[in-house]
């Protein structure tokens, strides 16, 4: 039997790296007896973080899964990872759920991806409560922590609890809205009793707010406020309630995740405040069939529409896929189709996922999340529907990877087995690309950061048993020219019968940036021959690829073929092609070559102070400086630099601003490398192949 769609609460749960969502995900597991016993990420036996790259680095990787029941309730739980590499998991994961847990620590506060997912929780226009977490930390600061929220987080945040106890100390909080603290002793029990004496002017005033931000819900209700000075108890409530549900009031509450304090508060609060997929507008999407925008009815008896929103690996059933069903029942042993490829994909088994367990269930009807393995085409973000009537749910976008290493086989011969592999992991992790470059002959592997690229080398090793070296990529610079010439290339041999001959006269010309390569056939009266001239241009092109200067390909580059002659009888298409190769050779020497280099755009998000010594650095990373946005405490520095400036880019900005500062950076432009560096390129590219030649 499918739930109950109005039974239902998908909460996802999101924050900064190491706050405590998934110590928080195990205490409403086992407040609310889904498991017999409270995990604890240290000892690396919580529900949510069960993979063995989670249990060795103590950190969330991958979003997982969990549920539990609560007063009638069923409850799904998408926990998130917080860091940087992984955060495009947390916006996979809010777009599936109907509301957020955004968990804040007690004592870093507001932090720089505490601001991302954020964003990313407005992006999907998602009700949410923040949980104030680890507040039995020294140097724990409730208020603080709020000033802070309040300052950089938009929304209307409102206190619902206070804590009681301070660091070691801390043992519970007050319920604004009951008035009553509830403590917890020795042995974890709540109870409830009065307000402490010491914290009744603070009650006062943030139940003050409280209220207030209940009536600034309703216009009617706000004016009755004003005039009355208060507000009725059950009207309060109610707005209360209903501003949550809609976005309008954030609930601040208190924990101690490690110690399960708050939980019963927290689930308390999905069960009434949080909406139910029911709650949500009708699902918008593509009827593909009429080839437009038209929405769907979350009905559990109409055609299914599900979503793939995480692909997991397991080495024992292969791949996993994550989805959420939003319209029809979805029915073990039959089969959907996948909508934007069309091909059919067999739901054998679909189950519950609880961590890395999972329970197998008949069916799963709108609003439900659960797993299926062993899909055969289907990515995460891809829409699985009914074939009669065919429906796609917008795509999950995901970042562009940020950096990029080349990997070498440790073994020769295990070429083959690194593709596989990558193939695997890419199809798993979207945030992971992987090209051959035949401009450096490297075969790259790109990803959002260098601990996201570290561990696909680790899971090449672990899952599917292939060593590679990480290398920092080849730049892949470009040569052109600057100047103008012209000159002969001549190829003439005469080694008994038959000879060869090939003459041509071309001229090399700089054209703008971007412009590629013109070849110009420029020959009168029959200098070259007709059917000799594609043989000059192919010769021009091979060795335009293969490099002049340093074995870089040129751009930006026209050649003309403006002279030459022939032999009747040993003049042939390869002669022509030598020719042309040669005469390139010496002429593209002589117009003042130079080397390009990529430029690529920076953003850099990182905390206010650290702001001049992220420019600073930019600088002398040859950067130039296109703009600043303070935010607050956090800024916006935005450059354009060389991309061979930025390899080493991620741990100088981790060490500079305490890992607080991220960035991302694309390709641009080409520009000129600047004399010095070039001299070295140039200089390092001979050393290597002189190296290459003696091996
Ligand atoms: N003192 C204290 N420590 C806590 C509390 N909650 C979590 N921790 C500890 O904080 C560390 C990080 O906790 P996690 O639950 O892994 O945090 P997370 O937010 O899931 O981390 P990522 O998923 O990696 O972003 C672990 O060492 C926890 O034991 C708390 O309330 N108090
Ligand atoms: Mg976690």
């Amino acid at each position: 039997m499918a739930i109950e769609i109005g039974k239902i609460r998908n909460v996802g749960i999101v924050g900064h790296g190491g706050v405590g969502k998934t110590s928080l995900v195990e205490a409403l597991l086992h407040t609310a007896g889904a498991v017999n016993r409270l995990g604890k990420v240290d000892d690396g036996s919580t529900t949510t973080d069960f993979d063995a790259d989670e249990i060795k680095r103590k950190i969330s990787i991958n979003t997982a899964l969990a549920h539990c029941e609560w007063k009638g309730h069923h409850l799904n739980f998408v926990d998130t990872p917080g860091y940087g590499d992984f955060i495009a998991d947390a916006r996979a994961g809010l777009r599936v759920v109907e509301a957020a847990l955004v968990v804040v620590d007690a004592v870093a506060g507001v932090q720089v991806q505490t601001e991302k997912v954020w964003k990313f929780a407005n992006d999907f226009d998602l009700p949410r409560a923040v949980v104030v977490n680890r507040l039995d930390r020294e140097r724990a600061d409730f208020f603080r922590t709020f000033e802070s929220m309040s300052r950089r987080l938009k929304g209307r945040l409102v206190a619902v609890h206070l804590p009681v106890g301070e660091e070691h100390g801390f043992k519970g909080f007050v319920d604004l809205v009951t008035q009553k603290a509830v403590t917890y002793g020795a042995d974890g029990k709540p109870t409830e009793g009065a307000i402490p004496d010491e914290l009744a002017d603070r009650v006062k005033e943030y139940r003050e707010k409280l209220v207030e931000a209940a009536a600034e819900t309703d216009d009617d209700l706000l004016s009755k406020y004003l005039e009355e000075g208060s507000l009725a108890e059950p009207e309060m409530l109610k707005a209360l309630r209903a501003g949550i549900g809609q976005g309008k009031i954030v609930p601040v509450l208190c924990a101690n995740a490690t110690k399960e304090i708050g939980s019963t508060a927290v689930l308390d609060l999905i069960v009434h405040e949080f909406p139910s997929p029911a709650d949500r507008a009708d699902v918008p999407g593509t009827d593909l069939k009429a080839k437009q925008a038209a929405t769907r009815q979350a009905d559990p008896k109409g055609a299914v529409t599900a979503l793939v929103f995480k692909t997991l690996s397991d080495p024992h059933v292969g791949k996993l896929s994550l989805f959420r069903v939003y319209t029809g029942t979805v029915k073990a042993d039959t089969n959907l189709t996948n909508a934007a490829r069309g091909g059919k994909e067999r739901m054998g088994h679909i189950s519950w996922m609880q961590g890395k367990n999972v329970k197998a269930v008949e069916t799963l009807g709108p609003g439900e999340i659960g797993v299926v393995a062993k899909l055969k085409e289907t990515l995460t973000g891809e829409t699985l529907c009914d074939e009669t009537h065919l429906f796609e749910l917008p795509r999950i976008e995901f970042p562009e990877p940020a950096i990029s290493f080349a990997i070498q086989p440790k073994t020769r011969g295990d070429e083959d087995k690194i593709s596989t592999a990558l193939a695997r992991i890419a199809e798993e992790d979207p945030t992971v690309h992987y090209h051959f470059d035949p401009e450096t002959k490297q075969l790259l592997v790109s990803g959002v950061g260098s601990m996201h690229v570290e561990m696909v080398v680790e899971r090449m090793k672990r899952k599917y048993n292939v060593d590679v070296l990480l290398l920092p990529p080849r730049i892949p610079y470009k040569e052109t020219v600057k100047g103008r010439a012209e000159g002969q290339g001549k190829y003439k041999k005469q080694t008994g019968g038959r000879g060869q001959y090939g003459d041509t006269w071309l001229r090399v010309e700089p054209m703008p940036r971007g412009g590629g390569f013109e070849f110009v056939d420029d020959i009168f009266g029959g200098a070259v021959p007709r059917n000799f001239i594609p043989s000059v241009e192919k010769g021009v092109r091979d060795c335009m690829k293969k490099g002049i200067l340093a074995g870089y390909p040129v751009v930006d580059t026209k050649v003309t073929l403006y002279d030459g002659s022939y032999h009747d009888v040993d003049s042939s298409d390869m002669a022509f092609q030598i020719a042309a190769s040669m005469g390139l050779q010496k002429v593209f020497m002589e117009a003042h070559p130079i080397l390009l280099e990529p430029i690529m755009n920076v953003e850099v998000t990182c905390p206010s102070e650290h702001a001049g010594d992220v420019i600073g650095d930019l600088n002398s990373r040859r950067g130039r400086i296109n703009g600043m946005e303070p935010a607050g405490e956090v800024a916006v520095v935005r450059a354009s630099v060389p991309m061979a400036e930025m390899l080493t880019y991620e741990s100088t900005l981790r060490s500079m601003t305490g890992g607080r500062g991220g960035y991302s950076m694309e390709f641009n432009h080409y520009e000129e490398v600047p004399a010095f560096m070039a001299e070295k390129v140039i200089k390092d590219v001979k050393a290597e192949k002189e190296k290459a030649e003696k091996h």
